[in-house]
Parts: C-alpha cells; structure tokens; sequence
C-alpha cells in the first residue's frame, strides 16, 4: 500500500495528496502530529531522517521526501505531466519558484496567523517581513495566470497542484487575495477540476480516496 505520512493544515502535504486522489491512486495517510513533535521521534527519523513532513512511501524502494519531487514522480505518464520537453521544463520552473518565491514566506505567515495564531503577537514583525517578501512573487504569478487558464498552456497540471497548495489559503496567511484577481480566479478554477479535494479534508479518513 503507499503510504503518505502528512499533517493536517500543511500546503506542502496537500500537494501529494490531492495529486492521488485526481489519479485515482490508492494510498493511505498517516497522520504525523508536527505540532507535538511528533516527526522527531526515532520511528519518524528512521524513515525520514530529515524529519518532516510530507514523506511519501510508495513501495518498500521507493521513498521520497519533498512535495514538489513526489508531484513530478507521480505525475509521470499521467494527464498531469505535460509531454514535451519544453513545457516540463517550464512545469520545473515554476515548482522551484513555489519553494523559493512563495512556499518560504506564506508557509511562515500563515502558521503564527492561522495554524499557531496565539503565537501571531510575538511573530508580528517577522510576519508582516515574510508578507512582503511574498508580493513580488504573488504579482509575478498574476501577471503569468492573466494570460493562461492554468499554468502551462498545455492545460490543467502538476504544476497548478504544487502552487496551489499555499497560494490557495493566502487569505490564512495574512493577504488578501483580491489583491490578485487573476490568482483568485485562478483558485476557482482548479477547485474545479475533476476529483478536487479541498485541504480541509486531509485529516480525514482516507476511505473516500482509497
Ligand atoms: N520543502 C519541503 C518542506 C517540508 C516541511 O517543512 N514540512 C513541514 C510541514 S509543511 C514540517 O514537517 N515541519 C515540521 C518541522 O520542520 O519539524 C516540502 O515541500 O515537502
């Protein structure tokens, strides 16, 4: 059975996640609980040494760590891997920008404002740097999604899937997503797509995708 160890809440986690299930691949979640430490324990780090999540075991040879990486091994051969070269390479290019650009500064400011929020007083000035540091990107992507549907051209894929998994709770964040029309549309469209699953339903039982 594949596995996929994930929190709940987690942006990073949902990218797997909702990858398998828009591939009708079956797999169970294990929740690992961040908040208690719980991706430090040695039965963890055995299997992760780096100690977070989400880690995908997808057969006893076939262990991964990184969402992004999981999306692009799971999407091979499938509707959600463009074929040509160029385009793969344009689908790279934008998964690196969500983990340099985007994931690094909305990840943070969302957990002292949403996930941990009795913590936001003590992060407010670390908080309101990691918002600023993520417009540049932000516009960047609504210029890009003003003159595509999705993100590649080709359509719908895992490209979309890697970015929407933090830009979709912006608003958890701290911004305002009407600051971005094209992204809120955008949004909108992918909650569309077949099979969607929203993040909410992470924690949940893993029945309904397996
Ligand atoms: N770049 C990694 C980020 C992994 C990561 O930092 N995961 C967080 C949850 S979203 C985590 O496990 N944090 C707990 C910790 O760092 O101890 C990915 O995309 O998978």
């Amino acid at each position: 059975m594949v596995t996929l160890y994930a929190c709940e809440g987690s942006g990073n986690c949902m990218k797997p996640w909702l990858a398998m299930i828009q591939l009708d691949q079956e797999f169970e979640v294990k929740l690992i609980d961040v908040l208690n430490g719980e991706q430090k324990r040695p039965d963890f780090l055995e299997l992760n040494p780096l100690g977070v999540v989400p880690f995908l075991e997808y057969s006893k040879d076939i262990r991964l760590g990184e969402s992004n990486a999981m999306l692009w091994f799971l999407a091979e051969g499938t509707h959600l891997m463009p074929d040509a070269a160029a385009e793969r390479a344009e689908a790279l290019q934008w998964m690196f920008f969500e983990q340099s650009k985007l994931e690094p500064f909305i990840s943070p400011a969302r957990f002292y404002s949403f996930i941990l929020p009795e913590q936001r007083e003590a992060h407010i000035d670390e908080i309101s740097q990691w918002l600023d540091r993520a417009r540049p990107g932000l516009e960047r992507l609504d210029a890009h999604l003003g003159s595509r549907r999705f993100m590649l051209q080709s359509g719908y894929s895992v490209t979309d899937i890697a970015i929407f998994g933090y830009v979709h709770v912006l608003n958890e964040a701290g911004i305002d997503p009407a600051d971005y029309p094209m992204i809120e549309r955008w949004i909108e469209d992918v909650t569309l797509t077949d099979k969607f699953q929203p993040l909410q339903n992470l924690g949940m039982s893993n029945a309904k995708a397996a």
